[in-house]
């Protein structure tokens, strides 16, 4: 049995609401639809295990797909608050689950956009961090994990919004959604700015899918470290170090940027605190960013630090050299 939820166009989520409180009677002048495909209920499992998903609004079942009857850029998107104090920090993974009633196969393509927003009001607008497009869909009903080679770093504090975008022709229904307990954190945005890339928010239709009448959570979750990152506050900004990867095995990555223009020295030093490598010993613009590869291969394994210091700044790194 499949449920046809159904809202005029244009719309706002105030006369949305209007419209599902006010009627159950489905308006035939509609031109687009949000489809609530009915499955059957999957109960559900523990939500993130240790060193799992700490980015979770969903109980881990989901009880319905959604979609657009009429085909189109469907965008959905779960808006996460971490704690201030694990800003910034560096998005890992992204984990998604696609239902099994979604019409909406393995190998199908979808795309993951990451966006921070300090003002807690997505329909204003928020900041790309990253995207990661046309992966494709290995698993239903089960969580797939999309994990960011070069992971996000995400330094301003605020929310973090974690959605996936796809684009198809009517019939499919592929963003799972949890209805046991809504938190009204969910989004979803079609129409114009939904196709393109990265989609600009808002999109021309956009809310909370509580909004369009159909509370719930959408099983899209994140994996968060606060490790790997180091920043400075000053008058000129944010300074910033990260590593990566963290723990390395033969090549590592060390970013550097610096709030104002001044000389920068970044090496690696070994436990004992002796220099190992000089990664990078010149100016740097305001702002500027440095991408420093070096080579781990050739030195024992153990605890590094990466340190760049300059006239202003003192950033530290630990790192694992792993074999
Ligand atoms: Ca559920
Ligand atoms: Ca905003």
């Amino acid at each position: 049995m499949t449920q046809v939820l159904r809202f005029p166009r244009p719309i706002t989520p105030l006369l949305l609401l209007v419209v599902w409180a006010s009627t159950a009677a489905a308006q035939e002048t509609d031109d687009r639809h949000l489809w609530l495909a009915s499955s059957p209920a999957v109960e559900a499992g523990p939500v993130a295990s240790m060193g799992g998903p700490n980015l979770v609004l969903d109980d881990g079942g989901a009880e319905d797909g959604i979609g657009l009857n009429d085909g189109g850029s469907l965008l959905w998107f779960n808006r996460f608050t971490p704690p201030a104090g694990d800003f910034p920090m560096r998005l890992l993974s992204v984990d998604v689950l696609f239902p099994l009633t979604g019409n909406f196969p393995v190998g199908s393509v979808f795309d993951v956009f990451v966006w921070s927003d300090a003002d807690g009001n997505p329909a204003n607008g928020a900041t790309l961090v990253g995207s990661r497009t046309g992966n494709t869909v290995s698993v239903l009903d089960a969580f797939q994990t999309v994990s960011l080679s070069t992971p996000f770093t995400i330094s301003t504090g605020g929310d973090v919004l974690i959605g996936l975008r796809t684009t198809g022709p009517a019939g499919h229904f592929p963003a799972a959604q949890d209805q046991t307990a809504t938190q009204g954190r969910s989004w979803a945005g079609f129409g114009a700015g939904a196709d393109v890339t990265p989609p600009t928010l808002p999109t021309a239709t956009f809310g909370t899918i509580d909004s369009f009448g159909l509370p719930g959570n959408w099983l899209i979750r994140g994996t968060y470290t606060t490790e790997g990152v180091a920043t400075e506050s000053g008058p000129n900004g944010v300074s910033e170090l990260r590593v990566a990867p963290n723990p390395v095995a033969t090549q590592g990555t060390a970013v550097v940027r610096v709030a104002t223009a001044q000389a920068v020295r970044v090496s690696l030093y070994d436990a004992l605190g002796r220099e190992v490598r000089v990664l990078l010993d010149r100016t740097l613009s305001s702002g500027q960013e440095a991408h420093i590869g070096f080579r781990t291969d050739d030195l024992p394994a153990g605890v590094y630090v990466v340190r760049a210091t300059g006239s202003d700044v003192s950033l530290v790194e630990r790192v694992a050299v792993v074999r």
